[in-house]
């Protein structure tokens, strides 16, 4: 790096907080130790699958006496869609290694599993780390989606590990990569490797969490962003009055994020995708109910507004849900057939004469744009990919049709946003600094007292720093079993947003008023320094959960 902004320099400063008995201690420390704990459901086939690190207990990090610590060699990984910390995960990692002996050794393994597998690596040193304290993005080792989730490549793993005397493992990643984190533990016990692992919970989409866990990192900064945008929109619709704005927000599949955007701006609508799921709302039904908004509105004279709408919605829609299941069988099944259509017509129609006779009128139904979106892109399993299905367009045109369709003139204009990268990499907030390094330091005093197969957890945190709490759980803990292509897997449980939660029923008892009111709220950018209300604050869902 050559240059570096102002603020990066003066965050370059900042000295993140910790958890007080990280604090006094370092990674120093004793593992106070629970009851033996067990997975959220299929208790005996995750047994099975991980006798040595099933029923381990959950650990409390208590002061503790400094203790002399041969020096070890240690790995590091970011695995999956970047979120805003990851860099303090590492540097809490690395203070916490240099704290328990300076001769400790890091390397950050590049481009994320591949990097283990490959071997690719750089060796972190201070001045190295120094670069990136408290900045966002994944740079420093880079990211990537490599799923470490067979032998083949646990071997691999194995070698790299040999090869450097690592002895220990970090895991930076969301549910998937946490759950291999697991299975990679379990293998490294049966190979008698003697390599210890250890995750940590990343990812914006806040769907890594649990009762011990009490939000994956990067969530806090990535809906702070959002929400600055969406209420600098708010203040823009609101000042012209000429413009309805639907805006599709990241969250590959819960709606963590929109509804804490949500709660930090009041829109005019946000649709839940789990309370879709729940209500078996159609896609007409969601736009009959988007267009009554609007023409509500109208009467007011308010011919503007804002919608939120969760990235994952499509895949939580009943006959959505079924004819993407239908297309995926399809294009596995007759995928040359498909292929050698001629055009883009000829290929739906090709596609809704092997539909059934509802899945083909659902098909029918969908703008040409939507229905080539969902033709078009493919992921690596062939399946279509949902994330790239333009949803907030989608809406828009089912409701400019039945807009039309209404014996009076209602005025409609939109434009259409999707925010996700612009808030994967923002600098971290005080929260997500401070989180993170936490996380990180935590993940070193696990290694320092020989765990494996424990998550890093930091709790307590709607609470200022000074009563936070360090320790490990055992990731055994947050799996059940679950069918996923064509076989039963154990995976770590996605946090879907709870519908008789505090979260979701603030919302719910407020968004009618929102709904014909104008009563944005305006959260403004992040702030780093200035007043601890401001500065410190944590999301409302955190803050309604706990
Ligand atoms: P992780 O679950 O790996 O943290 O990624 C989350 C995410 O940001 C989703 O919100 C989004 O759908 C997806 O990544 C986008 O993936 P990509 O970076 O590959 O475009």
């Amino acid at each position: 790096m050559t240059q570096i902004s102002a603020l990066q320099k003066a965050r370059a400063a900042y000295a993140p907080k910790l958890p007080p008995v990280l604090n006094e201690c370092g990674p120093f420390v004793k593992a106070l130790e629970g009851e033996p704990t067990q997975s959220v459901a299929d208790q005996d086939k995750i047994k099975a699958l991980f006798p040595d690190t099933y029923g381990l207990p959950a650990i409390k990090f208590v002061p503790g006496k400094s203790f002399e610590t041969k020096p070890i060699n240690v790995g590091v990984i970011l695995s999956g869609g970047q979120a805003p910390g990851g860099h303090n995960v590492i540097s809490g990692l690395f203070d916490g290694l240099k704290g328990l002996n300076p001769a400790n050794q890091l390397f950050g393994f590049l481009g994320g599993p591949d990097g283990l597998i490959n071997d690719k690596y750089i060796l972190l040193d201070e001045k190295f780390v120094d670069q990136y304290r408290n900045t966002g993005g994944f740079d420093m080792i880079c990211s990537g989606r490599t799923k470490l989730d067979d032998d083949e490549k646990f071997a691999k793993v194995a070698a790299t590990c040999k090869a450097h005397g690592i002895s220990a493992v970090v895991i930076i990643g969301g549910d998937d990569s946490n759950t291999n984190a697991c299975t990679l533990a379990q293998y490294m016990i049966d190979h008698k490797t003697g390599v210890q692992v250890i995750g940590c919970p990343k990812t914006i989409d806040g769907d890594l969490k649990n009762a011990w866990i009490e939000v994956s990192f990067g969530f806090d900064t990535a809906t702070k962003v959002y929400s600055e945008l969406i209420g600098n929109i708010m203040r823009d619709a609101n000042s012209a009055r000429k413009y309805w704005h639907f805006i599709k927000l990241m969250g590959r599949s819960a709606s963590h994020i929109a509804l804490e955007c949500a709660l930090q701006t009041h829109p005019n609508a946000c649709i839940i995708s789990e309370e879709v799921e729940q209500k078996k709302t159609s896609l007409d039904e969601l736009a009959d109910s988007l267009t009554k908004i609007v023409v509500d509105r109208a009467e007011k004279g308010f011919n503007f507004g804002v919608v939120l709408i969760p990235e994952g919605l499509v895949e939580f829609v009943p006959e959505m849900q079924s004819l993407i299941a239908a297309i995926n069988d399809l294009l596995s099944e007759k995928a040359a057939e498909f292929e050698a259509q001629p055009t883009k017509d000829a290929k739906a129609e090709f596609i809704s004469k092997n539909l059934s006779a509802e899945n083909a009128a659902t098909l029918g139904k969908l703008p040409v744009a939507i229905r080539d979106q969902l033709l078009g892109d493919r992921d690596p399993h062939g399946n279509v990919q949902v994330s790239k299905i333009e949803t907030e367009k989608l809406l828009i045109a089912l409701i400019e049709k039945r807009i039309k369709a209404l014996p009076k003139k209602v005025k409609f204009s939109t434009q259409a946003h999707f925010f996700g990268y612009e808030g994967r990499c923002a600098a971290p907030s005080n929260f997500d600094a401070d989180y993170c390094y936490s996380l990180g330091y935590t993940a070193s005093a696990l290694i320092g007292a020989g765990k494996t197969g424990y998550m890093s957890s930091v709790r307590n945190i709607s609470c200022p720093a000074s009563e936070w709490e360090a320790g490990g759980i055992p990731l055994t803990m947050m799996m059940n079993m679950e069918h996923r292509h064509g076989k039963d897997v154990p995976v770590i449980k996605k946090a879907l947003v709870e519908l008789d939660g505090k979260p979701f029923k603030t919302f719910a008892a407020s968004r009618d008023a929102w709904a014909t009111g104008v009563d944005y709220l305006y959260p403004g950018p992040i702030q780093y320094f200035g007043p601890a209300e401001v500065c410190d604050r944590v999301t409302k869902t955190l803050e309604l959960e706990h």
